[in-house]
């Protein structure tokens, strides 16, 4: 079941401090609406997600001329009592209002309050894009095609020169602070030959919406492939039409841009990929979002067709706390990687979170230097079908937010705030009164001369900013080799990733008087590949990756094998305060002499009042040691009883026959427990060469 709340990895965190969760309490959406000679009818549909406690709360829906934001002048044209709503449940109403309220050319704003949500700014009571009125008079709802675009140089694309995630030339970025040169995607060749595009590549935006008529990412939309899965719920709303309505930023018409936003247009920046073909499908605004989940990721043949995607970007988690495989998404996985694609695989690529700084409880010295909440804790987290992505940022190190964990395969960049230090520049909801720099009162202004009609912004950030870099640089090699499987990407972009931050130093404290080390610098794997848990095997690098691509045979991984040992069950004490901990030893026989690793995952049974005292630690018969679980994992907290999978990217390549040694640490005083059982499931390839 896919009942955690799924939530964006935005810059704010994903918890229960979370600013930007999937679901907002209360959604407000405008309609078409019958224009008569004096009046409009506007239909309004609000949905309660169960959030606002009851029927005697009281709503109100206001039509302004401007978001409340940043502006108190704000005329509100209209204020609507709404009758009572309970949880769970839906309303349609109308509102009328005088046509010689509203001037042609301008938008207006639908805000709803509920008097028993007093936050504004946390996404309770706010501000909805609810319609223009263009020139002639006429009603427009989202994303409006005659908006006016920048009409520059079509051989140019003006925001270009401030990218320092495509070209690191040490510009600003719209910040303070200078980029490090060369910290960038390494895709010089490609940006000078302007090949590959991605052409013909299938990339779904999985995600809140998108406004699929922006200037920048039209050409790149693949007409009636998009999906709306509340089309039902808003009041006219087109199946093929996800957008959302609010005017604070829809975060998937920003991811998209970064994926496949169109090149040489004259318009804006441009997109890793700019000849890719997008589509959304809006599953984190979904009413009914474990339906739309499936649906979205390749389990749907209609309404929509998701098995034609080849790339589904997946910038958004679930909320730490689901430790067990999920036998639904493992088949979807499975099935994804098996039958999508002609049998290829498609590649599913997925954030890794923005929980380093996030401690929802205790924050213990130690999570300053190895994260708050690992990458692995989430559910699927610890899937091998999934391309986990980390964050770097403009200067070449590890994003402050970025998620650390032995699942993350490779990082991207996605850069800090936009403040003192550059984020990404990518595509934001049409209008300079809609989208996030509504909120935001820095980075790229949207009357600048590069975006003179708003439809940019400086400053998204977050894994999900990294994911759709991956996804833009697999539909470039993609299109290079349209026959590569999934897991051929995998091992070209572990290959040929690069090594950044070489100097991480590792952690060690003392527990118990004994020296313990919490987190290992950069290790180098008996297969040769070089791995970290900030980075997996370091940043997508482009060129050298296409540059494998072009002498790389397809389908040459051998066959993918999936073997599972018997557990190891002899119940033992977990040694309270001991830097040395538990280690136990099983050994693994049977895999062909050949074989190489692609993916291993533990899977570990404990019970211990404080989980999250402890560190979970495995060695490889070849002497590989990869940390699967910190300590002082936040996302344990309150934990007693483990029944946990944990995956492991760091033996990639390496032979699984021999001795495996798992080592349990708990690092502090007082709470103690016990292991119960482990096992291990390898999945194995034959890799060229080894
Ligand atoms: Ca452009
Ligand atoms: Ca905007
Ligand atoms: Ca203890």
């Amino acid at each position: 079941m896919i009942t955690s709340l799924l939530c964006l990895f935005l810059a704010v965190g994903c918890g229960p401090d979370a600013k930007q969760s999937m679901a907002p309490d209360l959604i407000v959406f405008a309609g078409d609406a019958p224009v008569h000679a004096d009046r409009i009818e506007l239909p309004v549909s609000i949905i309660n997600w169960g959030a606002v406690p009851s029927s005697t709360t009281q709503l109100h829906v206001y039509i302004n001329e401007r978001p409340i934001w940043n502006d108190s002048t704000t005329r509100t044209l209209l204020d609507a009592e709404v009758p009572p709503l309970d949880p769970k449940t839906s309303i349609r109403f109308e509102v009328e209002i005088a046509l010689d309220e509203l001037e042609p050319d301008s938008h207006y704003y639908l805000l709803l309050i509920a008097d028993a949500l007093e936050d504004e700014r946390n996404g309770r009571n706010r501000d909805y894009s609810g319609f223009s009125v263009d020139e002639e008079g006429k009603l427009i709802m989202g994303c409006d095609p005659s908006a006016p675009h920048d009409g520059r140089d079509g051989a140019t694309d003006p925001l270009f020169d401030e990218q320092w995630h495509l070209e690191n030339t040490g510009q600003r970025a719209y910040a303070a602070i200078r980029a490090s040169v060369g910290e960038d995607l390494r895709m010089t060749n490609v940006l000078s030959s302007g090949t590959p595009t991605g052409a013909g590549v299938r990339i779904a935006v999985v995600d809140t919406g998108m406004e699929l008529c922006h200037p920048d990412l039209a050409a790149n939309v693949e007409t009636d492939a998009s999906y709306n899965f509340n089309a039902n719920d808003w009041h006219n709303a087109e199946p093929a039409e996800p957008y959302l309505p609010w005017a604070t930023g829809d975060h998937g018409t920003s991811v998209a841009g970064i994926a496949a936003a169109a090149a040489y247009n004259g318009t804006g920046g441009r997109g890793v990929a700019p000849g890719a073909v997008l589509r959304s499908y809006n599953m984190l605004a979904a009413v009914e979002s474990e339906g739309a989940y499936y649906d979205s990721l390749g389990g749907s043949e209609t309404d929509p067709d998701s098995t034609l995607v080849d790339i589904f970007n997946m910038s958004f988690g679930t909320l730490p706390g689901e430790f067990g495989v999920d036998p639904n998404e493992d088949q979807l996985l499975r099935h994804g990687v098996t039958n999508l694609r002609n049998g290829r695989g498609a590649l599913y690529v997925k954030s890794a979170g923005n929980a380093f700084n996030g401690c929802g409880s205790i924050r213990r010295p130690a999570n300053a230097r190895i994260g708050c909440s690992s990458s692995n804790s989430a559910s699927s987290h610890h899937s091998p079908y999934l391309i986990m992505v980390g964050a770097f940022d403009a200067q070449g190190t590890r994003a402050s937010y970025s998620s650390a964990g032995s699942n993350l395969w490779i990082s991207a960049p996605a850069g800090e705030f936009g403040y003192n230090f550059g984020a990404i520049i990518t595509t934001d909801q049409v209008g300079s009164d809609r989208g996030y720099h509504v909120i935001a009162n820095y980075g790229v202004p949207p009357d600048d001369v590069d975006n003179p009609h708003g439809n940019y912004v400086s400053t998204f950030t977050g894994t999900s900013a990294a994911a759709p870099n991956a996804s833009g640089a697999i539909a470039l090699m993609l299109e290079a080799q349209p026959d590569l499987t999934w897991r051929d990407v995998k091992y070209i972009l572990a290959k040929t990733a690069r090594q950044i931050d070489a100097d991480i130093e590792s952690v060690q404290y003392l527990v118990g008087g004994t020296v313990y080390t919490a987190q290992l610098p950069w290790i180098a794997n008996a297969a040769g590949y070089r791995f970290h848990n900030w980075y997996g095997f370091g940043a997508v690098a482009v060129d050298a990756a296409l540059e494998l691509v072009a002498g790389h045979t397809p389908d040459a991984l051998g066959a993918f094998v999936e073997m599972e040992t018997a557990p190891m069950a002899d119940v033992v004490s977990i040694p309270d305060n001991d830097g040395a901990g538990i280690a136990q030893t099983l050994t693994v026989e049977g895999a062909a002499d050949d074989a190489n690793i692609e993916a291993v995952t533990l899977h570990v049974d404990i019970t211990h009042p404080q989980t999250n005292d402890l560190a979970i630690h495995l060695t490889s018969p070849s002497g590989t040691e990869s940390i699967l679980n910190p300590i002082f994992n936040d996302a344990l907290a309150g934990n007693a009883d483990l029944a946990w999978d944990l995956l492991s990217n760091a033996f990639y390549g390496e032979s699984p026959n021999g001795d495996w040694t798992m080592q349990v640490v708990d690092a502090a005083p007082e709470d103690e427990g016990t292991l119960n059982e482990w096992s291990l499931t390898f999945a194995l390839g034959t890799h060229p060469g080894s």
